[in-house]
């Protein structure tokens, strides 16, 4: 790997300096707490999401640590703990994060790592200041490991630390989960930088994916770029041994049961139906303001179901929640304003005085109107074109305890290898949307349950805390154990590859 300026001899120093004392460390991209100015006196709350969820009683009964950048600009000082778990920053300058983070991450290895949906760019000023980043990553876990402790690093974001720590730390035992997935060789190929990227993933003792087929494509790329061999479960390079697996991330079910069973939620998801006029059908689309979830193709199926006459302004609503993201990034400027412009052409089009056809949140918002609007949805749109996993999805299910709720759900979502019930479609084929939709209109009641039972089996077998606990204890046996079983590989499309190959 490249020299980089913050490196010295890393063994030579911690064979010196003293190690440090946590036991379990966690690092991510982001501490478990963000900043928050207006809430008054506490400026830091805790992060939202099942991974924080997941995670902290993991830390608290280990002694642990977690490693992240704290998402503000050094001048502000991130607190030390949070809820007894030991939190370090890793301090991230305003150009730092144009190039680690809105560049080598969001801008190359985003896209290429989600089938190239948009071009990836390909800067080695970024790739230096990614290495540069990781580096600091991976000393700061160093100084704080014990002897023979563990460390769990997540995503994209981070994939050389895992060689990094190794050489700094030969003694600790290393995990690493990727959340997105992991692209096929034909399109990994295209990186300039792809034997360190393979390298320094190749420094973890295991790798976990999403979903089974991101493991191999890994695996199979190990073997061809960097001389690693063995299976797709089990590798051997450098005199090491490297387990991958899937071990597919779920959702935080004890939390979603308890807001389920919440009065003021439900009182509030009948309280959406009434504001959105008391519609036949509400149909509801979640996502981050992101080009890969397919949110403008899916409205625009959504919106020639209006024209042809098959969706009534009145009878059907529709709502589209679209989370802010990455909102200096191009793209995602590009995205809002194309999206935008569906949306307002469907109202303008489709709705009548006090029936608009669609309604356009762009907005965070509470879990608890998150749930609210899951509980008020009979057709839930989850469209994008690549997903890791797509926790939406799950949430959805979870919430649906009646039975009732329709899950239009795409083939290149993770989630799709475990959600069988769900109306499956392509994307990218509009026609095969607006048939889904219609299928889902016209189903009878007893399907629906039956579709939405299977759903609830899968999701409720395991809660977000068993994804963690299962990842460690794979990675603390030495095991080459996932959760593949979790999957019905042979009706999943997991990768471009399998489609062109079952087209072909
Ligand atoms: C990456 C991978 C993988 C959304 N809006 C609000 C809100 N959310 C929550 C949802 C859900 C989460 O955000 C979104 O998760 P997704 O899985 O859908 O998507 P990504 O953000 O792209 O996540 C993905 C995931 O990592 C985990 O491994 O599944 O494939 O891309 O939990 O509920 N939460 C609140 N307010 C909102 O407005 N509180």
């Amino acid at each position: 790997m490249e020299p980089i300026d913050e490196a010295i001899d890393e063994r030579a120093l911690f064979a010196r300096a003293p190690s440090g004392t946590a036991d379990f460390v966690v690092i991510a991209n982001r501490l478990p707490i963000h900043h928050s100015p207006t809430q008054g006196t506490s400026e830091w709350r805790p992060s939202p999401g099942g991974l924080v969820t997941a995670l902290t009683s993991v830390l608290q009964s280990r002694n642990g640590l977690w490693i992240g950048w704290p998402g503000v600009s050094d001048d502000i000082e991130a607190p030390c703990t949070f809820e007894g778990i030991a939190l370090s920053a890793v301090a991230i300058s305003a150009d730092e994060y144009e190039e680690f983070y809105l560049g080598f991450s969001n801008a190359t290895l985003w896209p290429l790592y989600h089938d190239a949906i948009r071009a990836p760019t390909f800067h080695r000023a970024w790739w230096a200041t990614y290495q540069r980043i990781n580096h600091r990553f991976a000393t700061a876990a160093a100084r704080s490991v014990a002897p023979n402790g563990t460390v769990w690093i997540h995503d994209y974001q981070l994939q050389l630390v895992p060689a990094m720590l190794r050489a700094m730390r030969p003694d600790v035992r290393i995990g690493f989960f990727l959340h997105i997935p992991f692209p096929p060789s034909e399109l990994f190929t295209q990186l300039p930088w792809r034997r360190e990227l393979i390298t320094g993933l190749l420094g973890a003792d295991l790798i976990g994916f999403q979903v089974p087929h991101a493991a191999s494509n890994f695996s199979r790329i190990a073997r061809r770029l960097v001389g690693a061999t063995g299976t797709d479960s089990v590798l051997h390079y450098d005199g090491r041994v490297i387990r991958a697996g899937a071990f597919p991330i779920t959702v935080d079910t004890t939390l979603i049961t308890a807001t389920v069973a919440d009065r003021r939620v439900r009182e509030r998801a009948a309280e959406i139906r009434r504001d959105l006029g008391n519609p036949e059908v509400v149909l509801l689309g979640v996502d981050r303001l992101d080009y890969t979830k397919g949110i403008q193709q899916r409205l625009t199926a959504v919106s020639e179901m209006f024209a042809s006459g098959e969706l009534v302004a009145g009878t059907h609503v529709v709502v589209q929640v679209a989370v802010p993201s990455r909102e200096s990034d191009a793209h995602y400027d590009l995205e809002r304003h194309n999206l935008e412009q569906v949306v307002s052409a469907m109202n303008g089009d489709h709705g009548f005085v006090g029936s608009p056809v669609i309604h356009y949140l762009h907005q965070n918002m509470p879990f608890e109107e998150l749930v609210a609007l899951y509980l008020a949805a009979d057709i839930m749109l989850v469209t994008p074109f690549r997903d890791g996993m797509n926790l939406v999805a799950k949430e959805y299910v979870a919430c649906r305890e009646d039975l009732t709720g329709k899950l239009i759900l795409s083939e290149f979502a993770g989630a799709a290898a475990e959600l069988r019930g769900a109306f499956m479609v392509n994307p990218h084929d509009l026609d095969g949307i607006k048939e889904s939709i219609s299928l889902a209109l016209k189903a009878a009641p007893s399907e629906i349950r039956a579709r939405m039972l299977r759903m609830r089996r899968k999701v409720f077998r395991r809660d977000v805390s068993d994804w963690a606990q299962s990842f460690l204890s794979a990675l603390n046996s030495g095991s080459a154990a996932s959760e593949s079983h979790e999957f019905d590989q042979s009706s999943s499309i997991n990768s471009a590859t399998d489609v062109a190959t079952r087209e072909g």
